[in-house]
């Protein structure tokens, strides 16, 4: 049966390897409507001048995507952003390299690999008074050689337990904070990624993203008696993060359908472009770690700046065109953000909401 590939990055920008790929997997296109969407709006003096900062929290801001968002958020001078990070001197290094101005950031201590780090993440954040406006779950792991699981303190596998568990546990707590907050668009942003959506080229690599019946996750995802690995077979680093990342894109889905209606948050995911530079790779064989950024830039086109990936993420933070709920960004080559279509399985309702009870039950609040 022929697969919809669905053009993340702009068909027009790598011809050359869309057709021979296409024709080994035996893909289809389908077109894409694009709309174009301005930068980080600087220009509306009359809001500035009453609208407060923003407050945003993004996870894994010290390094990375993630650092990339902080800073062009800072630039725009009307966003603070609160650092939540695993590494407290290595994130205040890091603003400090891009020129992130003290009164422009918190570092707050968070741990995703340990569900009392997000519970005290939370507190912490609270106490400082400051009020939500938006969240963004950008933190992650990929262990890609790892030939054994690793465990978060609470004994789920590394990757699915950082990357979804963590950041499902922080973002079911501090919905109560974005709900109370009186700012004019409150989001809620979860990164996902190509990678995990087996409707395109890069998610057709094996080993493919899959969550099967979840029965590994229903059974602990500890590794003990039960499968490491969500659809219950045998470990697989690279597999266990594609997982997280389709973990990530239901739980944004999920997100939507029970809470924008009633509490007017915008709930988005997206995938920023190829970032072949950024430290998501460090535990990738030296050789990988040489060529992936060149064959992202020159053979597959998909290949994007930290900056560039930066600011496109700073936009599902800020732009005033990008309030739409339940939507997959995407950016073409001349970097205009369209809606995305996801996977079967990154947007099979029913799997949503079994993985949000299942994830509700692991995590404590169930
Ligand atoms: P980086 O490794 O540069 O950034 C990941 C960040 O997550 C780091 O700041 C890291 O902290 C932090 N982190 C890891 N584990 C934890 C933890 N237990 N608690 C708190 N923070 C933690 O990778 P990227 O910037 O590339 O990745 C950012 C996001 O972008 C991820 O969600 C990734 O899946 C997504 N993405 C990346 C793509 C790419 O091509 N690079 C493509 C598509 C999506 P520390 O600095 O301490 O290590
Ligand atoms: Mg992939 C056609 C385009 C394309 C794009 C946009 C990506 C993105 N990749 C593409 C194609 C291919 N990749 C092809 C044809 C191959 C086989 C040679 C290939 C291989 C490959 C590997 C081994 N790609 C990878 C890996 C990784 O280890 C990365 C990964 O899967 O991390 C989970 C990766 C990626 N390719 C991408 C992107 C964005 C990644 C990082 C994935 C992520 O963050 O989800």
């Amino acid at each position: 049966m022929a697969l919809q590939f669905q053009a993340a990055l702009n068909l027009r920008s790598a011809p050359a390897i869309h057709k021979k790929a296409l024709k080994k997997w035996n893909l289809t296109i389908r077109a894409q409507t694009a709309t174009t969407t301005p930068e980080i709006r600087q220009d509306k003096t009359e809001q500035k001048k009453t609208l407060r900062k923003g407050n945003v929290i993004v996870t894994g801001a010290s390094s990375g995507l993630g650092l990339a968002t902080a800073k062009a958020l800072a630039e725009t001078g009307e966003w603070h952003i609160i650092m939540a990070c695993r590494n407290f001197l290595k994130a205040e290094r890091a603003a400090k390299s891009v020129g992130i101005a003290k009164e422009n950031y918190t570092t707050i201590h968070l741990d995703l690999a340990s569900l009392e780090s997000v519970r005290q993440f939370v507190e912490n954040f609270r106490n400082s008074n400051m009020p939500l406006d938006v969240l963004v779950c950008n933190a992650a792991v990929y262990l890609p050689t790892a030939k054994q699981p690793s465990f978060t303190a609470e004994g789920f596998e590394l990757s699915v337990g950082t990357n979804h568990l963590g950041h499902f546990l922080l973002s079911r707590l501090l919905l109560e904070d974005l709900k109370k907050s009186d700012y004019p668009s409150k989001r809620l942003i979860i990164v996902g990624s190509i990678t995990g959506n087996t409707n395109t080229l890069a998610g057709n690599v094996p080993p493919k993203a899959n969550l099967g019946d979840l029965r590994g996750l229903a059974s602990g995802l500890n590794g003990g008696n039960s499968s490491p690995m969500i659809d219950g077979g045998d470990f697989d680093g690279a597999k266990a993060h594609k997982d997280s990342k389709v973990c990530n894109m239901l739980t944004m889905q999920e997100f939507h359908r029970r809470y924008h209606e009633e509490t007017g948050i915008t709930f988005a995911s997206l995938y920023p472009g190829c970032i072949a530079t950024t430290g998501l790779f460090r535990e990738h064989i030296p050789l990988f770690r040489l060529l992936f950024p060149p064959f992202q830039k020159y053979i597959t086109k998909g290949y994007v700046s930290e900056e560039e990936a930066g600011k496109r993420l700073a936009q599902v933070v800020s732009d005033p065109n990008l309030t739409k709920s339940g939507v997959y960004w995407s950016w073409n080559s001349n970097s205009s953000s369209f809606e995305n279509q996801l996977s079967k399985e990154a947007s099979d309702a029913e799997k949503a909401l079994k993985l949000w009870e299942i994830s509700e039950r692991l995590v404590g609040l169930a």
